[in-house]
């Protein structure tokens, strides 16, 4: 899905609109008082106002939402959604930096967030209106602060690590002593030649994707040094023969199928494709692992896009997704971690424990979180990616 092109135009766009938007100031406000369409009572802790219209237009990632979230929150607020995906922080970014995307809810990284506050994208929250952000768990609110300080344009909806996603009885076959709890399973050429066969995946998010090359080196995460980017570069051009695709949706399938072996993918995808595996009953054993070198722990976040139509309805529907019901069932349900503190004891026993998912303070303790970088050396980074993905 996402493009080179795209992120080119993200970059160059940033600095051209961040002026215009801004002067566009915030959101139309067209409120009606409280009540809904269909004669539903607000719920208890409704927040207050709902938009004239009753419509929410909502750009989340694919397969990050429990199926009956949003059937649910339409009969309660009696508001219609209309709920799109992406697969990459690219793609949202390029529709965000030409606005008008007509979206009222989207949900990026919070290193792109940090450059799309800048830019003006963004309308700030009316936190009286989300009561449920006091349920956001501190540990976990820290990491992600200074990308938002205070929490201005965005809350955590949920948050997780990139890391070996693989079919158990696969690799054993392939390579009998695979150092699954290693990024060298991807980057060193000794054992990731091993898995060509049975099908290598690799997410499609450079600014992620070479933090953990860098962990893999011990070279610091975020690091702008052109000598880390081509050490980086080197890595990823060695292991990219034995990689069968690079993307970011495909191999949650392909992994519950069989179709591929190993995959340097997102924890809750990994989760869920283990889970439709279980399902199909079909005899893959899926596991994720986060790499013992350390990880890269990414936070997405909800915010409300400056020219939303229904800010009122967004509201509602961040407050919602702040539930500790709510979110418990989309935790359970696509296996990332939710940060909502109150939601713990009501995610799935089965995933709060699964300590890929939600990692010990140990293992918390070496992960690190992505940064914005700054232009030039996105030119360089989207450059170098357009080698690698083409593989010359
Ligand atoms: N299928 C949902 C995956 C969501 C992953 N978010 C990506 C964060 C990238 N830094």
């Amino acid at each position: 899905m996402s493009t080179d092109r795209g992120r080119c135009a993200a970059v160059a766009l940033a600095v051209l609109l961040a002026a215009s938007l801004a002067a566009c100031g915030g959101a139309r406000q067209g409120s009606a008082p409280a009540g809904n369409a269909a004669g539903h009572a607000l719920h208890a802790a409704a927040p207050g106002l709902t938009d004239a219209e009753k419509v929410l237009n909502v750009y989340n990632w694919s397969d990050y939402i429990s199926p009956d979230v949003v059937p649910a929150f339409e009969k309660e607020y009696g508001i219609k959604v209309n709920y799109d995906v992406f697969d990459s922080n690219a793609v949202l970014q390029t529709k965000l930096l030409a606005g008008q995307t007509g979206y009222d809810i989207v949900v990026p990284s919070a290193n792109f967030l940090a450059l799309q506050i800048k830019a003006g994208v963004f309308q700030k929250l009316d936190k009286s209106r989300i009561p449920n952000l006091k349920n956001v768990d501190p540990d976990i609110a820290k990491r992600f602060a200074p990308l938002d300080p205070g929490m201005q344009y965005a809350v955590n909806y949920f948050w997780g690590t990139s890391g070996v996603g693989y079919n158990v009885d696969k690799i054993k076959a392939a390579m009998p002593a695979a150092p699954v709890d290693s990024f060298r399973m991807f980057y060193d050429p000794a054992v990731v030649r091993h898995f060509k066969d049975c099908g290598i995946s690799i997410l499609d998010e450079p600014e992620e994707i070479i933090n953990t090359v860098f962990v893999y080196l011990g070279i610091p995460a975020n690091s702008e040094r052109p000598e880390d980017l081509a050490a980086a570069e080197k890595v990823l051009m060695a292991m990219r023969p034995y990689v069968r695709y690079v993307n970011s949706s495909r191999y949650i399938e392909d992994l519950a199928n069989g179709d591929i072996c190993l995959a340097l993918g997102w924890s809750g995808d990994v989760g869920q494709a283990g889970l439709r595996a279980r399902e199909a009953r079909n005899g893959n054993n899926i596991k994720y692992l986060i790499p013992q070198e350390g990880a890269v722990m990414f936070f997405d976040m909800l915010a409300i896009p400056a020219d939303a139509l229904h800010p009122n309805n967004a509201h509602l529907f961040i407050n919602y997704l702040l539930r500790p019901d709510v979110s418990a069932k989309n935790s359970s349900a696509v296996h990332f971690a939710s940060s909502n503190a109150a939601a713990y004891p009501l995610i799935d026993p089965v995933v709060l424990n699964d300590r890929g998912i939600f990692p010990g303070p140990e293992t918390k303790a070496h992960l690190v979180a992505n940064l914005p970088r700054s232009q030039a050396y996105m030119r360089l980074l989207t450059r170098m990616w357009t080698r690698f993905k083409s593989g010359r």
